[in-house]
Formats: C-alpha cells, structure tokens, sequence
C-alpha cells in the first residue's frame, strides 16, 4: 500500500498554512501541453501550469507529482511575496535533481535527514541517495543486515521519500573487500539488498568508490584478469538479479574511476558493457570539480554510452577541506548541461543545517538553469534557513564563506563596503565613510548575536563564527584606532590579528592581517 499522501496534505505539511486565502483548483489532464515540454524534448510528469487570479489558483497537471511542485511553487511565491497575476508555465531542466549524504564523517541524525528531505521537496528536487561513508553497514560491514531499530529508521525515510514524491536510493558499497569471483559474496550482496526491498526500496546504488584499482585477491586476477571486468560482471549480474525480483527496480552505478574525461580505458569498457538503464555516476574533470561542462559531458557520452549523472562534490567538505565550510552558491555549471547529462546529485556536508543553503541552490539551477542567478538564489535560500528577520546579518558573515573547489569571489559585499569607504574618504568625506564604516560594523555584531544562538545551525558552524568574531573585533578596533589613534588600540590589533591567523578555519581570503595593519599604521 502507497504511504502518499495527497498533494495538498504533502503541501501543508511543508509550508503549514500560508495558502489558506487561495482558492486553489486542481485539474489533471493528459494533453500534449501537460505531459511534455518542448526545451528539454521530454514527456514528464512533473510539468504543471499555474494560473493566478487574485485568490483564484488555478493548477493544471497530469498527475499528483505536478500538483504538488505546482504547489510548492505557489508556497515559494507566497513567503517571498511575489504571487501576481498570470500564467506559468513550468517544468524542470534537468531530469535528476538531488541530494546525497556521501560523505566520509559523522553521518546525518535521522532527523536530519528528514529535515533535508523536507527542504530539497519544497524545492522540487526528486531524489534522494543514502549513501554515508561510515554507515558501517554501507561500506565497511557491507554483509551485514541492518538491525531492526536501524531498519525502521531506514523504513521511515523510504516512507519520507514517498510522501514528497522523491525517489529514494539505498546504496551498498563492497569494493573494500568483495570476492566477486566467489558466488557466495554475491548470494550475500543479494541477501543485503533483499532485506532493504522488504523496507520498500525499489531504487539501489552499487558505489564503487574510493576502493584499490587493483584486484585483491589472485582468484579474481584469474577470473576476470582485469578490475573492470570484474566490475563489470558484477554490475551487469546484480541488475538482473534485481529486475528479477521486480522489473521496475532502478540501478546507479558509481565506478571506481569516477572523474577525470570521460574517455579513459576503464570508464569506456565500463560504461559500454553495462545496459544503457543503468545510471553512471560521474564526479567531472576532477573529483571535486570547479566546473562542469557540456562539451566534456558529450566526451563523457561518446565513450561510456552513457549520459552522466553527476555526482557533484559541492558543498561536501570532508578529508582534506575540513577546515572549509561551503555555503556559498553553486556555479559554473554550464546552463545547457541538462541536454547531456541525467541530472545533478549534490555531495552534501556532514553540516546537514549549512548544507541545506547550498542544497537549495542547486534547486534552484537544476529547476531553471538558464535563468538561474547565484546570488540571488543564495539570498533567497538563506532567507528559507535562517529566516527572514536574520538573513541580512547572516549574510555579512557568509560572505566570507567562499573558498572552495569552485573558487569563487571571497568576501565580495565586504571589499565592496570597504571600497565605498575609501571613495567617500579620498573625496574628501570622512563623515560619510565613518557613517558607511559604522553601518557595516553595526551589521556583523548584529550578526554576531545571531549566531551565538542555541540553534543547530548556529552549532555547526561555530568553528568559523569564532573566528568571525574575531574578525568582528579587528574591525571594530581598526575603527576606533582610525578615530582616536591610540597606540595601545593598535597593539591590542596586533595581538588580535596574531589569535585570528592562528585559527584554522577559513574564512575571507587568506591574507596576511599582520602586513595590512602595519600599512594602517603608516598611513595614519
Ligand atoms: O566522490 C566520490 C564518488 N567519492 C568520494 C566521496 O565520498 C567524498 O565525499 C568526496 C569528497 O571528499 N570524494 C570522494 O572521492
């Protein structure tokens, strides 16, 4: 039996009662104009037309998928306060639009979870992969069956997924020590997965991620002599082995040489001997990519066969960029890439809070791509996180949350402030830059109070907010020693700037304070 629920109760369950004024009139129709849109070649169902009279709503789609993005649709324009009247016409670039919990780390709280999967619903993104690299029952205890508390826990999500209409994939990860040539590995591979049907999952991900490139055991190297090959067996046996339990089953394959350009040996052979309904995912030029591309996306297809389905390194932030918090918008995905690709699934960071401004970003270009604008989407996704009372003060501390594999501009409302300063000061109008100066600084401790808030977010991003608040007393010091020219001041400015370089999380460009505050010293 569905555990579905009807597009409205789904609707209000997301955005509570906001739509109470509307009349809101829901009529399902097959008609071409409905079922398929022209700029992506696609029938879909997930296309709707929404009609806006004042308080009549009127919301044409084939089915309760559409209904409910339509929905979600009207819920967005609702809260921003940009409902007018007309007709919309709506249907999204990309086929695949989602997230993934792929990180290495403390996986998500299963409330977490939930509350990620309510956000990327809203947002009208439509899959969900689990796939935690320390769910020791993912990866390392991969023969294991789950416990039965954990199960329900997974049984819950599955139910989650459905209720927002998300697909929702489990994944199983056995390269770090998978005999394939031994059959009785397989039989408990199958085992495995039977356990996670009986929840209600009918869509799987085989990650074969981050293992060696080289088999392991002489009995495989005997079989298969060659790493893809046994891949390859393995890939192509575990999809009849499911489509044997239920023909609609769905597989994503993730291969062990998972970036780079796409027409490298392995992912060639892998992608060309394995059947064509079976997702590829594929990371880009490099394993975190600052940019995807069309042309590289078509180099991807001509030699696996396969449309990539991309598995997006951003915003995760584990291994090596720990000391990064990515929150910034995505960029520099190329905005006709839904032509060539499956779809987008984002890497999120084990910050489910944090990672859910950057989640909705990605909403935002995977739904509308060519209309896509990053800054604005950001402004607008943190203002669904944080709220709209607190988003401007937010605002000034993610500001300098920028360094990342997509190398973004770091800290530009801040040098654009700073800019303003020195203009009103070389012209001549020191009143006007201590006002702009005393604004901005007003601004970011106002910010300050908002993250010393008990609030999950405000928790897992206290690592850079300590160090912001560093950065808050620099400035605020550089403006009192400009105004009194106190040498004590300047000496405390020293010491701070010495406590801030000493922090390790990043935060704004990394320049050397020390070197900025001595040339201060001169000018004044
Ligand atoms: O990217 C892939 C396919 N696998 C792993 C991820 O699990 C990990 O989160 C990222 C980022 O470090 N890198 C990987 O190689």
């Amino acid at each position: 039996m569905s555990n579905r629920l009807n597009p409205s109760t789904a609707f209000e369950k997301l955005f509570g009662n906001i739509a109470d004024d509307f009349n809101i009139d829901i009529v399902y129709e097959n008609s071409q104009l409905i079922t398929y849109c022209e700029k992506t070649h696609r029938v879909t169902d997930e296309k709707y037309i929404l009609s806006v009279s004042g308080k009549e709503i009127k919301i044409r789609c084939s089915c309760e998928k559409g209904a409910f993005y339509a929905l979600c649709d009207l819920g967005k324009r609702i809260d921003e306060g940009t409902v007018s009247d007309g007709e919309y016409i709506c249907s999204p670039r990309f086929r695949v639009r989602g997230c993934i919990e792929g990180f290495y780390g403390t996986p998500w709280s299963h409330a977490s979870r939930k509350s990620v999967m309510e956000i990327t619903a809203k947002n009208r993104m439509n899959t969900v992969y689990y796939a935690p690299k320390d769910d020791l029952y993912h990866r390392e205890r991969w023969r294991e069956n789950y416990p039965e508390d954990e199960l329900a826990r997974l049984k819950e999500l599955v139910d989650c997924a459905e209720e927002y209409y998300a697909d929702f994939f489990w994944c199983i990860a056995p390269g770090l020590s998978m005999k394939y040539s031994d059959n009785t590995e397989f039989d408990t591979l199958m085992s495995k997965t039977k356990q996670l049907y009986s929840i209600g999952i009918r869509c799987f991900g085989l990650l074969l991620d981050d293992i060696d490139d080289e088999l392991a055991f002489d009995e495989d190297k005997k079989v298969f002599d060659e790493t893809v090959n046994a891949h390859i067996e393995l890939i192509n046996r575990y999809y009849s082995a499911l489509k044997e339990i239920d023909s609609s089953v769905r597989l994503t394959v993730c291969p062990t040489l998972y970036h780079g350009k796409g027409n490298e040996y392995y992912i060639s052979k892998l992608g060309r001997n394995i059947p064509s309904l079976v997702s590829l995912f594929w990371t880009g030029r490099d394993i975190c990519s600052r940019e995807l591309t069309s042309p590289e996306a078509v180099r991807f297809i001509e030699n696996t066969y396969h449309k990539p389905l991309y598995w997006d390194n951003y915003p995760v932030n584990d291994c090596s960029m720990f000391n990064e918090m990515h929150i910034s918008p995505i960029i520099n995905r190329d905005t006709d890439l839904y032509k060539y690709s499956e779809g987008i699934i984002s890497n999120c960071m084990e910050y489910a809070e944090c990672s859910k401004i950057p989640l909705i970003t990605f909403a935002d270009y995977l739904w509308d791509s060519e209309n896509y604008n990053p800054q604005k989407s950001w402004e607008g996704a943190i203002k669904q996180v944080v709220g709209k009372e607190n988003a401007e003060h937010f605002i000034a501390f993610a500001d300098h949350l920028y360094t990342s594999c997509l190398k973004d501009i770091n800290s530009r409302r801040m040098y654009a402030v700073f800019d303003e300063i020195e203009a009103a000061y070389k012209s001549g109008d020191r009143e006007k830059a201590f006002v702009i100066a005393e604004n901005y600084l007003k601004k970011m401790n106002r910010c300050r109070e908002y993250l010393c808030r008990d609030l999950p977010l405000c928790r897992e991003i206290s690592k850079w907010s300590k160090k912001y608040f560093v950065m808050c007393d620099i400035l605020n010091k550089v403006f009192e020693y400009v105004k009194t020219k106190d040498e004590t001041v300047f000496d405390e400015l020293l010491m701070l700037a010495e406590k801030y370089e000493a922090m390790p999380a990043k935060l704004s460009n990394d320049t050397d304070i020390r070197a900025e505050l001595k040339n201060l010293h001169k000018i004044n």
